[in-house]
Parts: C-alpha cells; sequence; structure tokens
C-alpha cells in the first residue's frame, strides 16, 4: 500500500538521512519567528532543566523544532509518531542524533511497532507528555497509573484528542492535567482553518495530479478544519457541497454559499469526497454505491475510521495501488473508487505529504512551548484545561512583532468603559 518512505525523505544510510533531516529541520526553523524566539528566551532561563518530556506527534520538521526547542529549555525529550504514516524518517534520525533527545518515530509500523514506541517513550518515565491524538495519555492510565503522580500535566494537538480526553474528564479518569492546546485561538483559528485547509488539498493535488476546478467536492463536517477546506477548494474554483449534523453549522455552511446535502444526496454528486468530522462512519456502503466511477476520498480527520474502508472492501471485486498513496477499488459493477492514504488523514499520510505549512505550526507549537513551560512553573489539578488566555496572547504578540504588524492600545477610558454596565443611552 502506502508504506513507502515519502519521496522527500533520503535515508539511503544513516550520515545522508541525518543530514537530510537537518536540511529540513532548519528550513522549518528559519520560517518560525515564534519558535526562535521562544528558543532564545529558554536558552537563557532553562524553565524546562531537570524535567523529562514525553511526545507523541507528527514526527516532521516542524515538530522536530519544538521538540529542538523543549531540549533547548533543559530537558529530555522522547518522542514517537501519532500516526503510523506521518513520520519522516530522516527527520526522526536528526532529532535521536541531538544529545538530549531520543526519537522512537518510524514510518509504515504496523500497530504492535507502533505502540511499542510509545511504551518505549513512556520507558522514561515523562513528567509533561505532549500529544496529537491521545495515545500517550491513554497509554499511560491505562498501563502505567504508578507515573501519573509524577506528571506535571500534559498538553494536547488537536481536535479528536482534547474531545477524547474531555470525554475521560467526564467519566472521572482523567488523573492528570492536560492543556487544550487546540482550543485556543492561536491554534485552532489558523492551524485547523488555514493549516488542514491548505495542506489536505495540496496532499490531494500532489498525490492525485488532478485539478480541482470545475469539480464538485464534499467537505464532510463545517467545523473549523471543514470551513477551511471548504474556503480553499472554492478558492480553486470548485463547485462545494458541505454535509453537516448540526442545523447552525449547515445554516452557517448555506450563507456561505455551500450547497447543503446529506451525504446519501452528496454521494451521487461528488467528484472529490474530504471528511473532517472526527466522527466513524461518515462515508460508508450506501454511499460508495451511489458514487460515480473515479472518485476521490480523502479523510483529513485524525483517525482513519471516517470512511468505512472494511465496508468498501467488502463491496469491491478487487484492488489495487494506483498511483503511490491511491488504493483503487473495483466494484462489481466495474465502478472504481480511489481511497487516498489508507484513509489516514491525507495531508499528513499520503507520500508526498508535509503536514501544515510551517507559519501556523509555528503558532500552534507556540502554544505547546508556552504550555510545556506553563506546566513545569504552576502546579494544575488533575482534568482537561482552557490554556490561560494570556499564554495564548503572548504568542500572538511574538507573531505580530515579527511580521511587523503594529495595533493599537485601549486608552483608560475605553478600558473602563468596557468594564462598565451603567452607561446607557
Ligand atoms: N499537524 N501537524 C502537522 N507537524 O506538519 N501538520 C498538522 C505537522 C497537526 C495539526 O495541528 C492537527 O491538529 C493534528 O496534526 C491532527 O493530527
Amino acid at each position: 500500500m502506502t508504506n513507502a518512505a515519502p519521496i522527500t525523505d533520503r535515508i539511503d544510510d544513516p550520515e545522508s538521512a541525518r543530514e537530510s533531516g537537518r536540511q529540513k529541520i532548519d528550513w522549518a526553523r528559519e520560517h518560525m519567528p515564534i519558535m526562535r524566539a521562544l528558543r532564545e528566551e529558554f536558552e537563557t532561563d532553562q524553565p524546562l532543566a531537570g524535567e523529562r518530556i514525553g511526545m507523541a506527534m507528527h514526527v516532521e520538521a516542524t515538530t522536530a523544532v519544538l521538540t529542538e526547542t523543549l531540549a533547548a529549555a533543559g530537558a529530555e525529550v522522547a518522542i514517537t509518531g501519532c500516526n503510523p504514516l506521518s513520520t519522516h524518517d530522516d527527520v526522526s534520525r536528526a532529532l535521536d542524533a541531538h544529545d538530549s533527545i531520543t526519537s522512537y518515530a518510524e514510518r509504515g509500523v504496523d500497530d504492535e511497532a507502533y505502540y511499542a514506541a510509545i511504551e518505549a517513550v513512556i520507558g522514561h518515565e515523562p513528567t509533561i507528555t505532549v500529544d496529537d491524538g491521545m495515545d500517550m495519555v491513554a497509554a499511560i492510565h491505562d498501563d502505567h497509573p504508578e507515573l501519573i503522580d509524577s506528571i506535571l500535566g500534559g498538553c494536547e494537538e488537536t481536535t479528536t484528542g482534547v474531545h477524547r480526553l474531555r470525554a475521560m474528564d467526564d467519566d472521572g479518569a482523567l488523573e492528570y492535567p492536560v492543556f487544550a492546546v487546540n482550543d485556543t485561538p492561536m491554534k485552532r483559528l489558523f492551524d485547523n482553518v488555514h493549516g488542514t485547509g491548505e495542506s489536505a488539498l495540496s496532499a490531494i493535488a500532489m498525490t492525485t495530479n488532478l485539478s480541482f476546478a470545475g469539480k464538485t467536492i464534499v467537505v464532510a463536517g463545517y467545523g473549523y478544519c471543514g470551513k477551511g477546506v471548504a474556503k480553499k477548494a472554492a478558492g480553486q474554483n470548485a463547485h462545494v457541497v458541505v454535509t453537516e449534523v448540526d442545523p447552525r453549522r449547515a445554516l452557517e455552511a448555506h450563507m456561505e454559499g455551500y450547497e447543503v446535502l446529506p451525504m446519501a444526496e452528496a454521494a451521487a454528486k461528488g467528484d472529490v469526497f474530504v471528511t473532517t468530522t472526527g466522527n466513524r462512519d461518515v462515508i460508508t456502503a450506501e454511499h460508495f454505491e451511489r458514487m460515480d466511477d473515479g472518485t476521490l476520498l480523502a479523510n483529513a480527520g485524525h483517525f482513519d475510521v471516517e470512511i468505512d474502508l472494511d465496508g468498501l472492501s467488502d463491496l469491491a471485486a478487487s484492488t489495487r495501488e494506483v498511483r503511490p498513496g491511491v488504493q483503487e477499488y473495483e466494484l462489481s459493477s466495474g465502478k472504481r473508487l480511489n481511497v487516498l492514504a489508507e484513509g489516514r488523514l491525507v495531508n499528513l499520510a499520503a507520500p508526498v505529504a508535509l503536514g501544515h505549512p510551517v507559519e501556523v505550526m509555528d503558532q500552534s507549537f507556540g502554544v505547546q512551548a508556552v504550555c510545556v513551560r506553563e506546566l513545569s512553573g504552576t502546579a494544575y489539578e488533575p482534568g482537561v484545561h482552557d490554556v490561560p488566555d494570556d499564554l495564548d496572547r503572548e504568542v500572538a504578540e511574538i507573531k505580530l512583532d515579527a511580521e511587523g504588524l503594529g495595533i493599537d492600545d485601549l486608552s483608560d477610558e475605553q478600558t473602563e468603559y468596557m468594564g462598565s454596565w451603567d452607561h446607557g443611552t
């Protein structure tokens, strides 16, 4: 299937792998002013001296910049992937060459090796965890509860992870504090919208070498990610159809000018499908049967459960890889449906995928870095915590400064006015 190394990896020998990974990391850092500013502060203040950080994230260049920034703050860091197909092996090897970092991430591993690598990270007995999808928090609670007392807290990168954590917290099962990094303005309004929008579409385009112009693209889910995909697809002259389960979001999509349909009807209309719901079974057998020959199916949600691939396999008479990262399923009728990146998040798991653009990851990882710093200095109760607003603002201010953008300050009178309730007509 798509287990081949990304075409951008050069891993023929350890030395050139490290060099190729180092080159990617250096390029990313060059475009990450927030990470550079925080690194400078961290190198001086050493806020993470003595901490051990365990990370499960997409191991590519921007994540490596975050990892090295945490190491520069004095931490020992162990890292592995949060998806079997998103690791760049050269970046993983370059990271592993760092004195204070151990990387267990490898692309194309099976489930057993994926979870063994998470175990290996937990073997470093982290005092702080950084997750994308909550697999590390889950493994610690399930298999290593004895470590929980010495864990200061965790940070969670993505919508699905925060959703899982809140469910765990509601059940009274979350035993250490975790920051919902995903839910901050500096993350969600940029990474989820622009990051997912741009990287999902560019990964689909590069994987297939096909155009969006003149096509009908069906976007399942009109949350932050769906909004980004819909907007960017419209910007590439596609006709956009949105499917939703929430009446307000459906209306929002309608007022934005998109066609809103149930999936059963959208199935017959779409040329390209992109799922962004975070839920399972969004596209199933009843939908596959209505689709046209040649339809492209891609997922941009965190887990590979949105497109029912078992259901599709059951319908298929045969299946074959037609391009790297494209699996064709031929139904008994002769109709062919093309699944990208095994239904895993296409913007990171396709062989050509690079993840989100560097600038948005600078913001997301800026929030991660200040949250890790916060956990090392302040004790929080177990449970999911919103990121303190002043931390998010701090990251925004660094970025504004780097962009050379000025904003206004409130006068004392304005501040007083906004805090008062007795000024009527
Ligand atoms: N994401 N990471 C990258 N490192 O290139 N690209 C996207 C990268 C994150 C993003 O923040 C999102 O919340 C998460 O991947 C989904 O797993």
